[in-house]
């Protein structure tokens, strides 16, 4: 199908959903300029994500980890939602039901005004502490390492859940409540390559809704989905909308 008619297909859909939930990754993000992680920009001084958000390597390093989440944290700074953030936040207020599932901790769907969502893998802007495990926000540009607990002095990490922590009980029930009764699923800008994120198209797919990618490229999960737009999700996001 040439994509015009399958742009037509998916406005129609979207025209008569009741139920809609968007899974997005960090490809929604890198039109506003923020890497991702598997792409060409994704690295650091040479480390991959993996080797830098696990608890080894905090408990092992913390000051490195820190020096790592402090240059995510300068560089996201400067970033802004693009229209596809802007798009997905509009879709809130069209349909009866509406969740966000999002693996970014960028925060910039909040910043576009998202309000239904589950930030499955934390928020960059949030800290934990290791002692008393209070969570606070916090903006600071870059964040003084080591940075300690105001109110038991433990040391605080990124309220960031990383390999080999599990997700939060909430955010997985809110998940799968939403992708088990969703009649629509769009995934955008994922690999579907880190679980359990990359196992929920098909929660959605086993409840029955019309799966659509919006991907640069084909994916680990593009045998599932029902129809693939290839480009850049600030360009076909907005589109479907369109009436
Ligand atoms: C869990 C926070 C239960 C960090 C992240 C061995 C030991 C322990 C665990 C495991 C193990 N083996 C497997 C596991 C499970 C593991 C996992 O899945 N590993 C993978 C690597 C195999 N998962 C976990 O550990 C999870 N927890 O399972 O708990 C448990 C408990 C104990 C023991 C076992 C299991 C926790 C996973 C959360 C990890 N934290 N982030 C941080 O951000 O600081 S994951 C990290 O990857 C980011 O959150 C990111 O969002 C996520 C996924 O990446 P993507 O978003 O998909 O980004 P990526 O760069 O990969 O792809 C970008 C895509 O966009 C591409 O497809 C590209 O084509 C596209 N694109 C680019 N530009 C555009 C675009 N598309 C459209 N438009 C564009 N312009
Ligand atoms: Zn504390």
């Amino acid at each position: 199908m040439g994509t015009g008619s399958t742009l037509g297909l998916i406005q129609q859909k979207l025209a008569s959903a009741r139920s809609v939930t968007v899974l997005t990754g960090a490809g929604i993000s890198a039109d506003s300029g923020v890497p991702t992680f598997r792409g060409a920009d994704g690295l650091w001084r040479n480390f991959r994500a993996e080797d830098l958000a696990t608890p080894e390597a905090f408990k092992r390093d913390p000051r490195l980890v820190w020096e790592w989440y402090n240059w995510r944290r300068e560089l996201i700074a400067t970033k802004r939602p693009n229209p596809a953030h802007d798009a997905v936040a509009s879709m809130e207020h069209r349909f009866d039901q509406f969740w966000l599932i999002t693996q970014n901790v960028d925060g910039l769907h909040r910043d576009a005004g998202s309000r239904k969502l589950s930030e499955i893998h934390g928020n960059i802007w949030m800290v934990r502490c290791t002692q008393c495990r209070c969570v606070t926000d916090n903006r600071d540009v870059p964040i003084a390492i080591l940075p300690l607990c105001s109110n038991c002095g433990g040391l605080l990490r990124p309220h960031i859940v990383w390999f080999g922590e599990s997700l939060a009980e909430q955010d997985l029930e809110a998940s799968e409540a939403a992708l088990e009764s969703s009649d629509l699923c769009l995934i955008i800008g994922t690999s579907g390559l880190v679980y359990p994120a990359a196992g929920f198209g098909a929660i959605a797919k086993q409840a029955g809704a019309f799966i659509v990618e919006i991907n640069l490229d084909a994916t680990a999960q593009s045998s599932l989905v029902d129809v693939a737009l290839h480009g850049r999700a600030k360009d076909i996001v907005p589109l479907l909308l369109q009436a």
